[in-house]
C-alpha cells in the first residue's frame, strides 16, 4: 500500500512537470552588430525576459546576422525559423507599404512627431503583421537621416550620377529623384561597398556611420538633413507565441514596452553623440543649403503623393489619424 502510495504520487508530480510546458528557447535573430544600441536594448529585454520568467523561456540573441542576415529576418521569423527577430521596418514596403510610412522624407522630422507617428500608424502595422502570423513586440527609431558624400555636395548638380547607397524602396527612388543612381546594401556591407568605390553616397543616421567607421572609407561629410526616423521593430512568430502560457506573454509584453522606452531614449541620445562623434573623427558635419533643401523638400512631395496612392485606404486613414 506506501509503495503504491509512493507510485502514485511520482506518476502525479511527473505528470505536472511536464504539463508545465517544458522549457522554451527562442533564438532571436538581430542583424546589425552587438555593440550598435539596437542590439544592446533588444540583448537587455531578452536577458530580462529570460531572468523574470522563471526558467519557463530562455530568449537567446544573434547579433551581427550570425543567424540570419538583415534581409533575412523577417521570413525567418514569419517561418519560425528563428522564433523572434529584429528588421528594418521600412525595407518591408512590399509587404506592407504601412511599414514603410516611417521613411516619407519630411513626414516626422522630430522625435516628437516620429512618436506621433508611429501611434498613428501602430494599429494598422499590428494588423497587418498578425495577417502573416506574426505577433509584434516593439519598435525603436534610428537618429535622423543624414546624407553621407565622399565629396562635397554643393548643389544638385554635385548629386548627379553619384553612386549611391540604398536601404529601401523609399531611398532608392529618392536617390533616381535626385539623378543618384542606387544599389540597395545592408548596413553590415556599407564598409566594403565604399572601401571598393561600389558607392560613394548614401543616407543613414550618424550611429550606422559611426558603426561602419565609415570615416576611415574615404567619406569625408555628414549633411544633417534630418529628414525621417526611420524605426526597427521587433517580432515573434505566432506558432511559438502560442505555446507560450498567459503569464509569459504577458511578461514579454511588459519587457517589450520597457525596451520600447529605452530605446526611444538611446535613439535620442545617439542622435546627438553620434554626430559628435563623426566630427571627432574629422569628418565635416553639417546642413546642406538652401538650394539643396528645396530641392529634398520637392523630391520629398513627389514621393508622398506616390506613398498615398501605394498606400490607398489604410494609408490615408494612418495620416488622417497622424495629422
Ligand atoms: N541605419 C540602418 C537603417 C537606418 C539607419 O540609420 C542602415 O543604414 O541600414
Amino acid at each position: 500500500m506506501k509503495n503504491l502510495k509512493t507510485l502514485i504520487s511520482i506518476l502525479f508530480s511527473v505528470l505536472l512537470t511536464t504539463n508545465v510546458n517544458a522549457a522554451d528557447k527562442w533564438d532571436m535573430a538581430l542583424a546589425y552588430g552587438a555593440s550598435n544600441f539596437h542590439s544592446a536594448n533588444a540583448a537587455e529585454f531578452a536577458k530580462n525576459v529570460t531572468e523574470k520568467s522563471g526558467g519557463k523561456l530562455t530568449i537567446v540573441t544573434h547579433p551581427g546576422g550570425s543567424l540570419f542576415k538583415g534581409g533575412a529576418i523577417f521570413r525567418a521569423v514569419r517561418t519560425g525559423q528563428a522564433q523572434i527577430g529584429e528588421r528594418f521596418m521600412s525595407a518591408l514596403g512590399k509587404e506592407d507599404p504601412i511599414l514603410e510610412i516611417d521613411s516619407q522624407p519630411f513626414l516626422a522630422t522630430t522625435y516628437k512627431d516620429a512618436m506621433n507617428l508611429y501611434q498613428a500608424s501602430k494599429p494598422a502595422i499590428i494588423e497587418g503583421l498578425d495577417k502573416k502570423g506574426l505577433v509584434f513586440l516593439y519598435a525603436v527609431p534610428w537618429p535622423a537621416q543624414g546624407l553621407y558624400s565622399k565629396n562635397e555636395i554643393n548643389s544638385v548638380a554635385d548629386l548627379e550620377g553619384l553612386k549611391f547607397r540604398a536601404y529601401n524602396s523609399a531611398t532608392i527612388r529618392m536617390a533616381e529623384l535626385t539623378g543618384m543612381t542606387p544599389t540597395k546594401i545592408e548596413a553590415a556591407e556599407i564598409s566594403q561597398a565604399f572601401s571598393t568605390g561600389a558607392v560613394e553616397s548614401m543616407i543613414t543616421s550618424p550611429t550606422t556611420g559611426k558603426n561602419s567607421k565609415i570615416w576611415e572609407n574615404g567619406v569625408k561629410y555628414f549633411y544633417d538633413i534630418a529628414a525621417w526616423f526611420p524605426k526597427n521593430m521587433v517580432v515573434a512568430h505566432r506558432g511559438s507565441w502560442n505555446k507560450l502560457d498567459a503569464d509569459t506573454q504577458t511578461l514579454i509584453m511588459k519587457e517589450a514596452k520597457a525596451a520600447e522606452e529605452k530605446g526611444w531614449m538611446l535613439s535620442r541620445i545617439g542622435n546627438v553623440e553620434d554626430k559628435k562623434a563623426l566630427a571627432a573623427a574629422g569628418m565635416v558635419v553639417g546642413k546642406v543649403n538652401a538650394d539643396l533643401e528645396a530641392h529634398f523638400q520637392k523630391v520629398g512631395a513627389k514621393m508622398a503623393k506616390e506613398w498615398k496612392k501605394k498606400a490607398g485606404k489604410r494609408g490615408a486613414s494612418v495620416l488622417a489619424a497622424y495629422k
